[in-house]
């Protein structure tokens, strides 16, 4: 491809007087926002240690009241991004967050969708539009754009979760806003409103009617006992469940999609490479994560990212299974025709 001009190829009082109209010549910056065949993204190949984090995040414990803080949050900032702008990736972004006994972190609703996946502790629950979803360890719980939600704590030991959102993206498009709810501790319901053994509270059926989001929370007793069912049949090149809307079949969010991958006892698994970004999460065991040239060997609650387009290989190198949270922004960009699949380089 043909090398274009510079900024400096102009002359300074032509550069100046577009810069006095608002007018920005394209050809400088043209091979950035175009790169040859490739994109060139900002999102570095990260991990976040458990192990770091926690201490820090029990600091904040200490250091901010709840009062002060609403969400008690540890961003998990990707450096390629900088650390200012809270993005894990170019559209997702991931947090840890810290509830102790008794607390409570207001109700809210906002744009930006997301969802916790449950860390350590006991004791917490969202609401979410009034409906009471307990966090266990593992359990993926969605507070999608809109849907009124507070946290509350009535144990007795730390609660910690991962918060994933699509706020970058919501945020860069303008259209991110929030609104406070009522100053009120609520009493809710953990009766889910839909979903149970496929029955539901026949005030609340109505035939034809699609529900948008009919699972508010998925616990990982069952994500783990369909991983190990689907390890236990016919042998499959790959076990993974995707988070899906059971009335539509389709994605549990409409951006980010989410995922749980079983890694059998030494089992190294080559991933394909997709134009989206992806974030591991791990559950039980040990995964070493290799994306192009960079390893990250990860323990239980450590969590990691890969850009667009990297090989990434995921070993488990014990004689036990482990088990992987995958976020990815596949929804998303497949709902705007931009996913693409290449065959990996290193082979
Ligand atoms: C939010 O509402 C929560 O509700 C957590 O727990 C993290 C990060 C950015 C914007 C909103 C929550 C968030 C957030």
């Amino acid at each position: 491809m043909e090398r274009l001009a510079t900024l400096e190829d102009l002359p300074t009082e032509y550069v100046e007087a577009l810069t006095a109209k608002n007018l920005v010549p394209l050809w400088p910056s043209l091979r950035d926002v175009l790169p040859p065949y490739t994109p060139k993204p900002r999102t570095q190949a990260t991990a976040w240690k458990y192990q770091d984090i926690r201490p820090l995040l029990m600091q904040a414990g200490e250091l901010t009241p709840i009062e002060k803080a609403e969400r008690r949050v540890l961003v998990l900032a990707n450096p390629g991004h900088t650390l200012d702008n809270m993005r894990a990736t170019s559209i997702m972004y991931l947090g840890m967050q810290l509830l102790l006994p008794g607390e409570w972190a207001p109700s809210h609703r906002h744009v930006p969708n997301a969802v916790r996946l449950i860390v350590e502790g006991n004791g917490a629950y969202t609401s979410v539009d009034g409906e009471k979803c307990e966090m266990e360890r593992g359990d993926l719980i969605l507070t999608p754009s809109g849907m009124w939600h507070e946290h509350s704590h009535d144990g007795d030991s730390e609660v910690v979760w991962l918060d994933v959102l699509d706020l970058p993206l919501v945020y860069y498009s303008e259209t991110s806003y929030v609104e406070e709810g009522e100053k009120v501790k609520g009493e809710h319901e953990s009766n889910p409103k839909i979903y149970g053994p496929g029955l539901v509270a026949t005030e609340n059926f109505q035939r034809n009617d699609t529900i948008e989001y009919p699972i508010l929370r998925y616990p990982w007793v069952d994500t783990k006992k369909s991983l190990e069912s689907i390890a236990a049949g016919k042998d499959v090149d790959m076990v993974q469940v995707t988070y899906v809307n059971p009335e539509t079949g389709q994605d549990a969010q409409k951006i980010i999609g989410f995922s749980a991958i079983m890694l059998r006892p030494n089992e190294v698994l080559r991933l394909p490479r997709r134009s989206c970004a992806i974030i591991f999460h791990i559950i039980e065991g040990d995964v070493v994560v290799d994306a192009d040239d960079v390893r990250h060997e990860l323990i239980a609650s450590d969590t990691s990212c890969a850009p667009c387009f990297a090989n990434i290989t995921l070993t488990n190198q014990n004689d036990t299974p482990a088990f992987i949270f995958v976020a990815d922004e596949s929804p998303f960009q497949k709902k705007l025709g931009l996913y693409s699949e290449r065959p990996r380089t290193d082979v």
